[in-house]
């Protein structure tokens, strides 16, 4: 079966390992976030790319989510003592040379979808792995910075690269809004749109709905894409008990009006981008409320505690597909 699954990060990666266990014969192309993308110490880094790339080739640092395993830190203890920063984002000896050798193929003038194959080829993910532009999109959060002990009252309006406004200020302060800068410009990567195209299933993993499927399906022809390929889109739901299980889903939600509800988050989506969604047992009470909203719904555990609680998720996305196709 051909599956295209759009991903973010931990949410996503996890969900893919389920998606890998359940179906183990399915050709899987996944279409990656790179709106979280970022330039630190002339490196560029792809925390959405990478986390699932960790994750399904077997890398990833398990109880962090994201990062490699087994990892040191001696390059930024390095460049902390030159004063180079910023100090808050953990950037790991291992994981530096993913980004030294991403910076290095892109400089050579290989676009981002190469660059990530070359380095699949050492992780065997056993997906194709996507980003879902070669273009370059960032998303940034309008804050008004808080206050800190060196500067008090500075009540500053201003915009923050994604990173900074969740890894810095840990979604400290309300989200004015946010905005995957360049996505407007930016062109889907190649085989992204073949790879919708020629769909079986389309799957949403339980990732950020604002700063990980909303900015893939911000980049113009993707979310078209999606609508047409004439076959069931089914999401599962990251919202659980109205609050997200990890993260700031509800800080971003919030920013875009949507309430941090499993039926808002599909409602979002909209019935004529999404055919199947699945809340988590405890959110039962909104099945009727999505149903409403013309999109077909069921209640089942959505915790990925374990590869084999995801696999029995992706059975009953799969399941709800069938159904609606
Ligand atoms: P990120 O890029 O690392 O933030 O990862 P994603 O965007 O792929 O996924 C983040 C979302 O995954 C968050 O909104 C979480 O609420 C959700 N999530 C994480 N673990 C689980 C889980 O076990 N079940 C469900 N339903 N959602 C989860
Ligand atoms: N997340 C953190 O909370 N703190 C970090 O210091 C951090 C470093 C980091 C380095 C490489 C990488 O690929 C991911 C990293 N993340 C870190 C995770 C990541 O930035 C976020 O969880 C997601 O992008 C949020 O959507
Ligand atoms: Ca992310």
């Amino acid at each position: 079966m051909r599956i295209v699954v759009l991903a973010g990060g931990i949410g996503g990666a996890r969900f893919l390992r389920g998606l890998k266990a359940a179906v183990p014969d399915a050709e899987i192309t996944v279409i990656g976030n790179t709106g979280d993308d970022i330039h630190l110490f002339g490196l560029k880094v792809c925390p959405d790319l990478d986390t699932v790339m960790y994750t399904l080739g077997g890398g990833i640092n398990e109880d962090q989510g994201w990062g490699r395993a087994g990892e040191t830190f001696r390059v930024k203890e390095e460049l902390a003592a030159y004063g180079v920063g910023p100090e808050w984002f953990g950037l790991g000896d291992r994981d530096f040379a993913t980004h030294i050798v991403r910076t290095q193929m892109l400089g050579a003038g290989y676009p981002l979808s190469a660059v990530t194959e070359a380095l699949c080829a050492r992780w065997q993910p056993g997906v194709r792995l996507l980003p879902m532009s070669d273009d370059r999109v960032e998303t940034h959060v309008a804050i008004t910075e808080p206050d800190s002990d060196s500067a008090p009252g500075s009540g500053e309006r201003k915009a923050v690269h994604f990173q900074e406004y969740w890894v810095r200020l840990r979604a400290s302060v309300p989200a004015h809004a946010v905005v995957p800068v360049g996505a407007d410009q930016a062109k889907p990567a190649p085989g992204v749109l073949d790879a919708i195209a020629q769909a079986e299933v389309i799957l949403f993993p339980p990732s950020n709905p604002v700063v990980s499927i909303g900015t893939i399906l911000a980049v113009p022809g993707i979310r078209e894409a999606i609508a047409d390929a004439g076959v069931p889109v089914v999401g599962l739901s990251p919202i659980v008990g109205d609050a997200p299980v990890r993260g700031m889903a509800d800080k971003v939600l919030e920013a875009v009006g949507v309430e941090a509800t499993a039926a808002a988050v599909a409602q979002h989506y909209g019935s004529g981008l999404l055919d199947g969604w699945l809340v988590d047992s405890v959110d039962a009470s909104a099945v009727a409320e999505v149903e409403a909203a013309g999109i077909r719904c069921r209640a089942v555990p959505l915790m990925m505690t374990d590869v084999d609680a995801t696999a029995a998720m992706v059975r009953e996305a799969l399941a709800l597909a069938e159904e609606v196709r």
